[in-house]
């Protein structure tokens, strides 16, 4: 069953910094795993191959193998040390899930049966979109892990609209669709600004459900540090990041460029302080549209802030004990 859930990378160098690919899921063990959605679920026809279906490969093979050696074995000031620290940590590439022409739907099923068995193995879940609405089936499987889970979102956008053209499991219904997850207990909106597809009732609806929401401007008047103080201590934490969260000068590769975003020193506390602060079970990072971005700057970006979650999580300790793994 499993080799048909996902698809390996196809151009070199196949998987994210060169990490071996897995792509059978029997008796998964990993410590982190990276995996592919290529495909949200569109608002009309034009949109099933849109432009961030791309990006997981984009991503993944952005990276020479000259620059792979490096950033796996050279001293990294972000983090204080190598990636992976000289721990035996490991990190496997699940490649992309599988789509069907017909069953459209079976793309989110095999996302969510692919993370079931990441979390169950209390393997660290990175996900790579698409657009978010692959960030749906992969919150959903979190339920594999029964505990309370708070929700971390970075975005531009409040993405709490019920349906759009009939769709209710599409990018713009992300966090309304998480808040009916009964093990999701907290959320945090961070970097709302600007024009979506929010009218004030979806304000209203994430107001009255109790959306900690904190706008760019307020983010950036109070700093970073004092919205990561509002998140409770030791939580088990997912964290979504719609890259037009990020300012476009640092990101301009997605489809709603929107000024006064999240910049780097902003991203890197937040990921930083957000891991450190309990365990971030998994992340995600969607809506780059590589055909929008400029000198690469977003794959820059993109990189940097995968590296700097990988290695915050080894160097916080989380795969220091065998709790939940298989030997
Ligand atoms: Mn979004």
């Amino acid at each position: 069953m499993n080799k048909f859930l996902t698809d390996a990378p196809v151009a070199k160098p196949h998987t994210f910094l060169g990490f071996p690919l897995v792509d059978n899921f029997e008796h998964f063990d990993a410590d982190i795993a990276i995996l592919g959605v290529p495909f949200g679920v569109p608002y009309s026809t034009s949109g099933q191959a849109n432009e961030q279906s791309v990006s997981p490969d984009h991503i993944r093979n952005w990276s020479s193998l000259a620059e792979i050696e490096m950033t796996l074995n050279n001293y990294d000031f972000d983090l204080g040390g190598t990636l992976l620290d000289g721990k035996e940590i490991k990190v496997v590439d699940c490649g992309n899930a599988k789509s069907s022409l017909i069953n459209p739907m079976e793309h989110y099923d095999n996302a969510e049966q692919i993370a079931r068995k990441v979390f169950s193995a209390n393997t660290v879940l990175i996900t790579l979109g698409g657009d978010h609405g692959v960030s749906i089936p992969i919150i959903k499987a979190l339920d594999a892990l029964d505990k309370e889970i708070t929700l971390i979102h970075i975005d531009a956008h409040l993405d709490w609209r019920d349906e759009v053209n009939g769709e209710a499991q599409g990018y713009s219904s992300v966090i309304r669709r998480a808040s009916e997850m009964p093990f999701i207990k907290g959320i945090h909106q961070i970097g709302m600004r600007g024009i979506g597809s929010a009218t004030t009732k979806e304000v209203k609806d994430a107001q009255a459900y109790g959306s900690n929401i904190t706008t760019a401007y307020e983010m950036h008047d109070k700093g970073i540090e004092e919205v990561l103080k509002t998140i409770p201590d030791n939580g088990t934490y997912y964290l979504t990041i719609d890259a037009d969260g990020i300012d476009p000068t640092i990101m301009p590769g997605v489809l709603a460029q929107t000024p006064g975003g999240l910049n780097w020193l902003q991203l890197h506390k937040l990921i930083h302080g957000l891991v450190n602060k309990g365990r971030v079970v998994g992340m995600d990072l969607v809506e780059i549209t590589p055909a929008y971005d400029v000198g690469n700057i977003t794959m820059i970006h993109a990189e940097r802030l995968l590296c700097n979650f990988i290695g915050a999580t080894v160097r916080a300790g989380y795969f220091d004990d065998c709790c939940g793994k298989e030997s």
